[in-house]
């Protein structure tokens, strides 16, 4: 993806707008102007709101000035302009479906947002000189909803935001934008929205996002800036992420420094003009033009901030106050610069290079609260095995009585147990997979801190899990057993909603034996997953292992080919994250010997190099807390080794 837009943020800090509703409330506006006048020419669509209106004045819908006082509109643009704003956001905020439904005019999305784009790009090229040319961010709000609650579907979102992108797309936008977001999992599907908006209408422009941290310091739901960047990234198509809103740059100091110190994208900052402070009733913000210039100065200096504006109770001379401080600098080669670089070779922002190594960015998986990195300080990735309707009791009675809360109860208790992700699983014969998966998951999405891996192998449950819960989550797996097309599948909605993956060691012949066979297929998915766009570290590879305790002549072995597998894969693809269902080995045998034998099988796939496993974490022992005599039986047995008494 190559623009203009892009080819300036890649070399020099860019300069925002500033607040757009206190500017248009400053032009006095009357009854009148929110007033769809029916005598005019309107398309068809417009034309059937305006006669069913009937004149009504939908006072206060600031959205509805792009068509009744495009002037008025314009004129806030302009003065930003002439400020020295190389952006100016669209007058789109509330342009959702359920917002404007509100106002009785939801049918409106689409035109709205097309009426605030044309109206931007007009005054953006009457400013645009080829020294600095000016461009139109196509932005919208959260709106009043959120998704993570329960309030609107994520469906919903996806196909407001569909129509007001394309919106956006078609009358003139030079980049997409939501801002001022609450909940992640909107967030997502406003991401989704952007990509289908841009591929229905063939165009490529780039993607912005924009949290709101609030005072509290994490997002309204109680996301940390951790878990929104680590979501983030899993969308190659979003080239810009920051924040805006709710604090001064005071307040959000600590997050630009932590996007800074971490993130592989361009940062962007809005702040308010400082923390509203209530005089008679009304909100008004105190932070002068020049503070806020020297705010944004430092932002770019210590973290290398690429676009600077402002939100509430900025204006256009705290527009030029910033212009002067920031505007035209260079980026400088700090860490953060580096690694935008690494991340997108030649600003070619389309192709997130799945080879290269991203030293300092979050890898990791993230819930709707928290960022939980790949690599845990003395230990392993621990995945809790119990929340699976085919690996526990407790859990099956439960979902039979439809009992969410007890569930819940359940995910808490191995998150106490130092789980550091859940694997959850709701394939139980008779019931609807996709239906409980998407109840439970909407219970774990808002009561749960830790990730979630999406235990399933039916698509349809997959996209339904992957709509539900906020962050980055593992999909949990691929494998060839069908051949490519599932899997191909699968990995689409990987991409799509911005996800890790586990890919089994089974292909068309079935579940690979020998070490040999494990890495071959092993090196299909990977191949398969780079392909699709995933680094390598958001593939997770499970060597699989049969029992050991069938006694079967045939799979004696089966353990060492699996620790050998990970050893290679180790050696040969070290940034490629294994994984291993633990608690398989030990299918058949008494509780006793399974916990010891469980606990030597993990002990050895974690000296070849396993980087995670689904286990229960309370019942792994370590080889200090084993009797010397069991652990070597127990290690005999994963090895194979005989003794076979003398005839
Ligand atoms: N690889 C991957 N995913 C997997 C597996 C794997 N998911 C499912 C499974 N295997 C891992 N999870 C479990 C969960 C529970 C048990 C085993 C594996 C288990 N449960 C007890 C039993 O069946 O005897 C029941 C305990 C109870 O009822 O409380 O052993 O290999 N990628």
């Amino acid at each position: 993806m190559k623009s203009m837009l892009l080819d300036c943020l890649a070399e020099r800090v860019l300069v925002y707008d500033g607040a757009m509703g206190t500017q248009l409330q400053a032009a006095g506006l009357s009854p009148e102007d929110f007033t769809l006048d029916s005598d005019r020419e309107w398309n068809a669509i417009i034309a059937n709101t305006a006669a069913r209106l009937g004149g009504v004045s939908l006072d206060g819908c600031n959205e509805l000035l792009c068509l009744t006082r495009p002037d008025i509109v314009g004129g806030v643009h302009a003065s930003y302009l002439e400020a020295g704003a190389d952006l100016i956001e669209t007058n789109a905020f509330g342009t959702i479906s359920y917002v404007l439904g509100e106002y009785d005019i939801p049918e409106l999305v689409f035109d709205l947002a097309f009426a605030s784009a044309q109206i931007a790009r007009q005054q953006a090229d009457k400013f645009s000189t080829s020294a600095k040319p000016r461009f139109v961010v196509g932005g919208i709000g959260p709106g009043t909803r959120l998704v993570s609650l329960g309030q609107a579907a994520f469906t919903d979102v996806e196909s407001s935001f569909f129509d007001g992108f394309r919106g956006m797309i078609e009358g003139g936008a030079d980049a997409l934008l939501v801002e001022t977001t609450q909940d992640l999992l909107m967030v997502k599907a406003s991401i989704v929205a952007a990509e289908r908006a841009l591929a229905s209408c063939e165009k490529r422009l780039p993607i912005f996002v924009q949290v709101t941290m609030e005072q509290t310091g994490t997002m309204l739901l109680g996301s940390e800036i951790g878990a929104a960047l680590n979501m983030i990234e899993a969308f190659p198509s979003v080239v810009a992420f920051g924040l805006n809103c709710a604090t001064g740059p005071v307040e959000m100091a600590q997050h630009v420094r932590f996007l800074g110190q971490n993130s592989t994208r361009p940062i962007a900052v809005q702040p308010n003009a400082g923390l509203p402070i209530m005089e008679k009733g009304h909100a008004v913000y105190k932070l002068s033009p020049e503070e806020l210039g020297q705010h944004h100065l430092e932002f770019v200096e210590k973290y290398g901030v690429a676009l600077c504006g402002g939100c509430c109770g900025t204006t256009p001379a705290h527009i030029k106050a910033v212009a002067d401080a920031v505007g035209g600098h260079k980026h400088t080669s700090d860490a953060h610069w580096i690694k935008v670089r690494q991340q997108f070779p030649g600003f070619d922002f389309s192709v997130a290079n799945p080879e290269l190594p991203t030293p300092n960015s979050l890898v990791g998986i993230s819930s709707l609260y928290q960022f939980q990195p790949y690599e845990q300080d003395t230990s392993f990735l621990i995945v809790g095995e119990k929340t699976n309707a085919n690996g526990s009791k407790a859990f099956r009675e439960m979902l039979a009585a439809e009992n969410w809360e007890g569930l819940t109860e359940l995910a808490r208790e191995l998150e106490g147990e130092g789980s550091h992700v859940l694997d959850v699983c709701t394939a139980y014969v008779g019931r609807n997979e996709e239906k409980d998966m998407r109840t439970l998951l909407s219970y774990y999405n808002r009561h749960i801190q830790v990730p979630l891996m999406i235990d399933s192998t039916e698509v349809n449950v997959i996209e339904a899990a992957l709509q539900t819960v906020a962050g980055k989550p593992i999909v949990n797996s691929i494998n060839f057993e069908d051949g490519e097309d599932r899997t191909r599948k699968v990995l689409g909605l990987c991409r799509k909603y911005g996800a890790a993956v586990v890919g089994l060691t089974i292909d068309e012949k079935g579940m690979a034996k020998s070490a040999d066979e494990k890495f071959a297929i092993a090196e299909r998915l990977i191949a398969r997953t780079r392909e699709f766009g995933l680094p390598d570290h958001d593939l997770f590879i499970d060597c699989l292992t049969f029992t050991l305790g069938s006694g079967d002549e045939e799979f004696r072995a089966s353990a060492i080919a699996t620790i050998d597998a990970i050893a290679m894969l180790k050696q040969h693809y070290p940034r490629v994250n294994t994984v291993l269902g633990v608690s398989n080995v030990s299918f058949g045998l008494k509780p006793a010997l399974r916990q010891v034998l469980n606990s030597t099988f993990l002990h050895f796939a974690r000296e070849a190099g396993l980087t995670s496993a689904i286990v229960h974490a309370s019942k792994i022992l370590p080889e200090n807390k084993i009797e010397a005599d069991v652990w070597k039986l127990a290690s005999d047995l994963v090895y194979d080794r005989r003794v076979f008494a003398e005839a």
